[in-house]
């Protein structure tokens, strides 16, 4: 079996996007293949985080991967934090790393625009995250659209090391699912959807209710033509919710379409908030039932336990490679 790899920082709220882009990938990849699922809590506090709000991010994270249908008896599920290795492999990753490539990757730039200070965590990110998938002999990483780059430099690292030190890493492929890549945000469609935006308006979370739901879609911005046509180009909008409805029904856009030929955005809109209503209803019983059971405690210790087993072997056959500390078997 192939294994694949995935993170989602538990930053805030999980937003229709992560959805699209990377949970619902998930779970149609999880009977083909040995999964590692991470909240990747090293990875969150590269910004600032309130502690608070970040343990309570985590363990709601960690119910959602649940809620939306991973099963914790096919995959492996943890906290990134609670595997040391990640931090460890990902200095070494980082001392193969280049300041001019790392400066260059495009989320770096985005997070760090125009402020006044900016962690250097926030720099090192990448190989922090080339760590994560390395450390499991990942073959395939499931991701949105968003992280073609960090996912090139992870590979550009692996060979890196394989070529100076030993062949000890398996070098992965990406995964963009074909449709749903990159939600987009509701209040600027030219911008993704991020479950750390300012404005609450901008994303749909996977708990919201169904009346905060209805509020956002209907005043997600569109254009002024009232044709339900998909052109991204120049109706960034509508062809994000024509995108958010097909992929939660699975009916073809083109079929979409067909079915408002002649209708407002407003009966469109009325139609996609019911869409995701529908979606997310049985994902939020399962996450408040998750929620008031001991059995995610129970989950993640197991998950941690099997990636500890995996992770500090791979750490080891780099450390050996690199000639750090004293050659162990
Ligand atoms: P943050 O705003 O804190 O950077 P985020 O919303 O971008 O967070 P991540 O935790 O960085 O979310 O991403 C988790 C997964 O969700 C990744 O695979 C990422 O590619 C995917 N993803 C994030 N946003 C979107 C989006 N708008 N559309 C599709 N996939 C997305
Ligand atoms: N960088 C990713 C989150 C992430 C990740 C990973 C994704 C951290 N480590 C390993 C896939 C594999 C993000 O910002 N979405």
């Amino acid at each position: 079996m192939k294994t694949i790899f995935s993170g989602i920082q538990p930053s805030g709220s999980v937003t229709l996007g992560n959805y699209i882009g990377a949970l619902k990938q998930f779970v149609d990849l999880q009977d083909e293949y040995n999964c590692y699922f991470c909240i990747v809590d090293q990875h969150a506090i590269t910004v600032p985080q309130d502690r608070l709000a970040l343990r309570k991010n985590i363990r709601s994270l960690a119910a959602l991967y649940l809620a939306v249908g991973l099963d914790p008896d096919k995959v492996t599920l943890f906290i990134q934090s609670e595997v040391p290795a990640h931090a460890q492999a990902g200095w070494m990753l980082q001392c193969v790393s280049y300041i001019g490539e790392l400066e260059r990757m495009t989320q770096f730039k985005d997070k760090s625009h125009g402020k006044e200070a900016v962690s250097a965590g926030l720099l090192t990110y990448p190989p922090l995250m080339a760590a994560d998938i390395l450390l499991y002999n990942t073959d395939l990483v499931p991701v949105g659209e968003d992280q073609k780059q960090h996912l090139e430099l992870t590979r550009d690292l692996a060979e890196r090391f394989n070529k100076k030190y030993n062949d000890v890493l398996t070098i992965p492929e990406v995964r963009i699912p074909k449709v749903g890549a990159r939600i987009m945000s509701l209040v600027d469609p030219t911008k993704k959807m991020s479950k750390s935006d300012a404005n609450q308006k901008a994303f749909i979370t996977l708990l919201d209710d169904p009346k905060q739901i209805e509020k956002k879609i209907k005043s997600a911005v569109t254009d002024s033509e009232g044709i339900v046509k998909y052109d991204k180009e120049n109706k960034p909008g509508i062809s994000n919710l024509l995108s958010i409805y097909s992929i939660l029904t699975n009916e073809p856009i083109e079929q979409i379409e067909a079915k408002y030929e002649g209708k407002g955005y407003g009966d469109f809109k009325t139609d996609v908030a019911e869409v995701v209503v529908n979606a997310l209803k049985p994902i939020q019983d399962k996450y408040y039932q998750l929620m008031e059971s001991d059995e995610l405690d129970q989950i993640l210790d197991k998950g941690a336990e099997k990636a500890n087993a995996v992770a500090s072997r791979t750490l080891k056959k780099m450390e050996n490679a690199m000639g750090l500390g004293r050659k162990r078997k």
